[in-house]
């Protein structure tokens, strides 16, 4: 075989490396022509934002707050971010968890109805929105956390498939409303995130990682082919990599993956932390640079925000060269879970001070 190869003619090697580079074009072009216009503005500025900086993301940013929730006094938009440092985020982070039960509130009781005009008045002044989704166990009915095995059940010719794909055509339907003049905006999709972790029904041990792909790869041609929905990137985001984990693991390939991502929290421990940072931080700018594909550090967070000096001397060193696009913090949900400071919070002067570093972009920074 050795040989037959070594002996081919050069023109005739030439051509299959021609024709290989043209299906690689066309798949290529394929899948551009199926996003908007916008969608593809929004891959370009992830790109301009990563050469300048990085964009500063809080997960339910608008949506509530410490002693505060949208609904409440829906005539204002107030953000934690805001009320500390002057400054709206510039990404947007919701979750759509209970969007497949056709429920009017997500599991952490935002309405879908109040999710809608926040993701919409968040990209009209120019914010990048995001959206994970801890969606229910569908073989349990148990939630996100719930280990039932089930994604061999939802999966083509599994026995709850036509059950999942509904809960798909109610993310679509959602996504799909959340729309100017009929047009859908761009939004970063991230199901079915910390993969490699095991504490999701998707996640390592309770699927087999077959299994996950193809659950990605059909969840993908549901909502791009079948719902035809041309505003989603999809964005793939493993959790923290432990000695043994392979990045790849679980990537379901390149026509299926728009951005790359990771998540990677504090827990208490700056060195642990650091660690994480420097070196998952390159494996994922390597791969995606490879791929020629934006990239994220998806999810963080310090819980209580405890460290001094956390943003400035923790975060900021170990990220300002590595080109992420973004960078999202997770939410404000009670005192003993939040991820960004509030008024009175101890740490508002360092994060203040962490928003005047030349590398972090608010709104007002993307939009100047
Ligand atoms: C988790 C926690 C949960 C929440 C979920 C989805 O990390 O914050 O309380 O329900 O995210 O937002």
């Amino acid at each position: 075989m050795i040989l037959f190869f070594l002996f081919l003619p050069l023109s005739c090697k030439n051509d299959k490396k021609e024709d290989l580079k043209k299906d690689i074009s066309v798949e290529k072009d394929d899948i551009k022509t199926k996003r908007s216009i916008d969608t593809e503005d929004l891959i370009s500025k992830l790109y301009t934002i990563s050469k300048k900086g990085f964009a500063i993301g809080h997960q339910d940013a608008t949506s509530y707050g410490l002693n505060w929730k949208h609904e409440d006094s829906p005539e204002v938009i107030k953000s934690d971010v805001k009320e500390v440092s002057g400054k709206l985020p510039a990404v947007y982070g919701f979750d759509i968890g209970h969007i497949e039960l056709n429920n009017t509130h997500n599991l952490d009781s935002v309405s879908f109805t109040t999710m809608r005009q926040l993701m919409i008045d968040a990209y009209k002044k120019g914010g990048i929105i995001t959206v994970s989704w801890h969606a229910d166990n569908p073989t349990s009915n148990g939630d996100s956390w719930d280990k039932t095995s089930t994604v061999s059940d939802i999966i083509k010719g599994g026995k709850h498939h036509d059950k999942y794909q509904l809960w798909v055509k109610r993310v679509a339907d959602f996504l799909k409303s959340v729309e100017i003049n009929n047009q859908p905006i761009p939004v970063v999709f991230r199901p079915f995130h910390e993969m490699n972790g095991s504490w999701f029904w998707w996640g390592e041990g309770n699927c087999s990682v077959e299994d996950y792909k193809t659950l990605w790869i059909e969840t993908v041609n549901l909502l791009r082919d079948t719902h035809q929905l041309n505003n989603l990137l999809y964005a793939y985001s493993p959790n923290k990599l432990n000695p043994t984990d392979d990045y790849m693991k679980y990537y379901p390939g390149d026509e299926y993956v728009d951005i790359f991502g990771i998540d990677i929290y504090d827990f208490k421990d700056s060195e642990g932390f650091i660690n994480s940072l420097q070196h998952d931080l390159a494996i994922v700018k390597e791969i995606a640079e490879q791929k020629q594909k934006p990239y994220a550090f998806t999810e963080t967070g310090l819980e209580t925000l405890s460290t001094p000096n956390w943003f400035t001397e923790v975060l900021y060193p170990n990220l300002e060269n590595t080109g992420i696009s973004w960078v999202l913090f997770w939410r404000n949900a009670r005192p003993d879970h939040h991820y960004m400071p509030y008024k009175g919070h101890p740490i508002v002067d360092d994060f203040k001070a962490f928003e005047a570093l030349p590398k972090t972009l608010f709104l007002e920074d993307l939009t100047n």
